[in-house]
C-alpha cells in the first residue's frame, strides 16, 4: 500500500497546479491511510485513487451581453465527482477566483459531507468566474440564463442537482430554474434553494448557519459548556454568516464581528436583533458593503483590509471562504481564549493552523461536518419535491437538528482518541468515506 506521501505525489502529478485540491485531498489522506491499512479491501479496490478522480468534468463557454451591449465571456464548470450513493449534489459558486482546482476541492469535500448527512446524495460542485458584484439584476439574469443554456443538458433531478454557494443565492437560483424549465419544458426539483412558493423548502436559507450552530452545541455538550453568554466572532456577512448570527442571538450568545472581503466590523457589546435586520437588508437587498455598519450601527467600528481573528472570543465561526485562518490567526485566537471553532465555510483553516488547534486540544470541527446543514436541507427539499408536498418549518428544523446530532455522533464514533480528545477531522473523514467506499465496492469497477 502507498504511503500518504506517495499517494499525494501521484495526486499532484495528475492534477498539476490545483493547490486547493491538493490541500483538501491531503487532509483526507492523512486520516484515511491508517484506517485503510486496517481494512485492506479499500486498497485492493483502489477506492481512494478512484475517489480523487472526478467521474466527469464539464467546462463550457458562457457568453452574455452586458447592459452596454458589450459581449462578455466567462468560463462555466460542473465537477461531477462521485455518484456512488446518489445523484451528484452540491452548490454553484460565482466568484472571480473560481477555477478548476477550487471547484475540485469543493466537489471532493462535498462527497464526504454528503455521505455524513445520511441522505442519498452524491457529490459535485460547479460555478463560474463571473462576479455578480456591481452587476445589474438584468446582467445577472442574462448570465444565469446563458450558464443554464449549457448546463441544463447535464443535470436533472435524478442525475445532478446544483444549489447555491458564494455568489449564488435565491435570485440566481430563480433565474437558473426559470431557464431550465423553459429549455426542458419540465417543472422538476433540479435545483435546491428554490423560492418557497415554487418548490423550495422552508429553512433552506437558514440551514447552513443554523446547522453549524447545532453542531457547535453538540461539541459544547462534550465539555458541559452552555452556548449562552459565549462571545462569538463570525467572518463573512453572506448567507452562512447571517443565519449563524441569527441562531446565536436566539440562543443568547454574543456575536461581536462580521466581515466581507473589504474588512470587518466589531461591536463589543454584541450585535442586536435590530443590527442583524440592518445587515440582512444591507447585504441581501441593497447588496452593499459591511463597512456601512460603522456609520449606521451604534458602537460599531470598521477595520479595513483585516480579518476578525484578532478579536477576543470564546467561539469562532469562519463563514466567508477557504484559507481565511492562517497560523498567526490561529495563535491569536488561542491566546485570546478561543476554545471552539465551527467552520461555516469550506476549508477556511489552512492545514498548519488546524494542527495548532488540535495540538491545543480545543474543539475544532471541519466544514464538512459543521456546515453540512445546508446540503442536508437541500436533501430534504429534494424529498419534498419528490412527494410533491411541503413540510412545516418545525418539521424541517427538527430533521435538520436530528441530522446534525447524528453527524456529531458519527464523528465521535470514528474520531475519539485514546486520551478522550475528539478528532473531528479524522471522525468526519472516516465516517464519510466508509459509506461511499462500500457502495463503490458493491457497484463494481465503474
Ligand atoms: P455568500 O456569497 O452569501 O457570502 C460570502 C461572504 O464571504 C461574503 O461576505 C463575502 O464578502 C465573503 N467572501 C467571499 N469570498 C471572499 C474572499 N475571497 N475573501 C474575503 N471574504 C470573502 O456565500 P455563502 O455565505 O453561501 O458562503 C460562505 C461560505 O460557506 C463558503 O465557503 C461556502 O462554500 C460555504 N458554504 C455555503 C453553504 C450554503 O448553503 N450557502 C453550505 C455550506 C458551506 P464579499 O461580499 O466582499 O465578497
Ligand atoms: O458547500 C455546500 O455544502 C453548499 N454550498 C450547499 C450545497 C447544496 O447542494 O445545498
Amino acid at each position: 500500500m502507498k504511503s500518504a506521501k506517495e499517494f499525494m505525489a501521484e495526486v499532484i502529478r495528475k492534477n498539476p497546479g490545483e493547490i486547493e485540491f491538493h490541500q483538501a485531498v491531503d487532509e483526507v489522506v492523512q486520516s484515511l491511510i491508517p484506517f485503510i491499512k486496517k481494512h485492506p479491501k479499500y486498497d485492493e479496490e483502489k477506492i481512494l485513487e478512484r475517489m480523487t478522480m472526478p467521474e466527469r468534468i464539464l467546462i463550457f463557454r458562457v457568453p452574455w451581453l452586458d447592459d452596454d451591449g458589450e459581449v462578455q465571456i466567462n468560463t462555466g464548470y460542473r465537477v461531477e465527482m462521485n455518484s456512488a450513493i446518489g445523484p451528484y449534489k452540491g452548490g454553484l459558486r460565482f466568484h472571480p477566483s473560481v477555477n478548476l482546482g477550487i471547484l475540485k476541492f469543493l466537489a471532493f469535500e462535498q462527497v464526504f459531507k454528503n455521505s455524513l448527512t445520511t441522505l442519498p446524495l452524491g457529490g459535485g460542485k460547479g460555478g463560474a468566474d463571473f462576479d455578480p458584484k456591481g452587476k445589474s439584476n438584468r446582467e445577472v439574469m442574462k448570465f444565469c440564463q446563458s450558464f443554464m443554456t449549457e448546463l441544463f443538458r447535464h443535470i436533472g433531478e435524478n442525475t445532478d442537482v446544483p444549489a447555491g454557494d458564494i455568489g449564488v443565492g435565491s435570485r440566481e437560483i430563480g433565474y437558473m430554474f426559470g431557464q431550465y424549465k423553459r429549455l426542458k419544458n419540465e417543472f422538476t426539483g433540479v435545483l435546491t434553494g428554490k423560492g418557497v412558493n415554487w418548490g423550495g423548502s422552508l429553512i433552506r436559507p437558514e440551514a447552513t448557519g443554523y446547522g453549524c450552530v447545532y453542531f457547535v452545541l453538540e461539541m459544547l455538550k462534550t465539555r458541559k459548556e452552555p452556548i449562552e453568554g459565549k462571545v462569538c466572532t463570525v467572518s463573512g456577512s453572506g448567507n452562512v454568516a447571517q443565519y449563524t448570527t441569527e441562531k446565536l442571538l436566539e440562543l443568547g450568545a454574543k456575536v461581536v464581528t462580521l466581515s466581507d472581503s473589504g474588512g470587518y466590523i466589531y461591536k463589543k457589546s454584541g450585535l442586536t436583533e435590530k443590527d442583524l435586520r440592518f445587515v440582512f437588508e444591507l447585504k441581501n437587498l441593497r447588496r452593499g458593503r459591511i463597512s456601512e455598519c460603522a456609520k449606521a450601527l451604534k458602537g460599531c467600528t470598521y477595520t479595513a483590509g483585516k480579518r476578525p481573528w484578532g478579536i477576543k472570543c470564546d467561539i469562532a465561526f469562519p463563514s466567508a471562504t477557504q484559507n481565511e485562518i492562517d497560523v498567526k490567526d490561529a495563535k491569536k485566537l488561542l491566546k485570546n481564549g478561543c476554545f471552539c471553532i465551527g467552520e461555516g465555510a469550506n476549508m477556511p483553516t489552512i492545514p498548519a493552523a488546524v494542527k495548532v488547534f488540535q495540538d491545543a486540544k480545543i474543539l475544532y470541527a471541519p466544514g464538512k461536518a459543521a456546515n453540512a446543514g445546508g446540503v442536508s436541507t437541500s436533501g430534504l427539499e429534494m424529498s419534498q419535491n419528490s412527494i410533491r408536498s411541503a413540510w412545516t418549518r418545525e418539521e424541517v428544523d427538527k430533521k435538520l437538528r436530528r441530522i446534525k446530532v447524528n453527524i456529531h455522533e458519527n464523528c465521535v464514533k470514528y474520531g475519539k482518541q485514546k486520551d478522550g480528545y475528539i478528532n473531528y477531522v479524522d471522525g468526519s473523514n472516516i465516517a464519510g468515506f466508509v459509506k461511499v467506499a462500500d457502495a463503490m465496492i458493491d457497484q463494481g469497477i465503474v
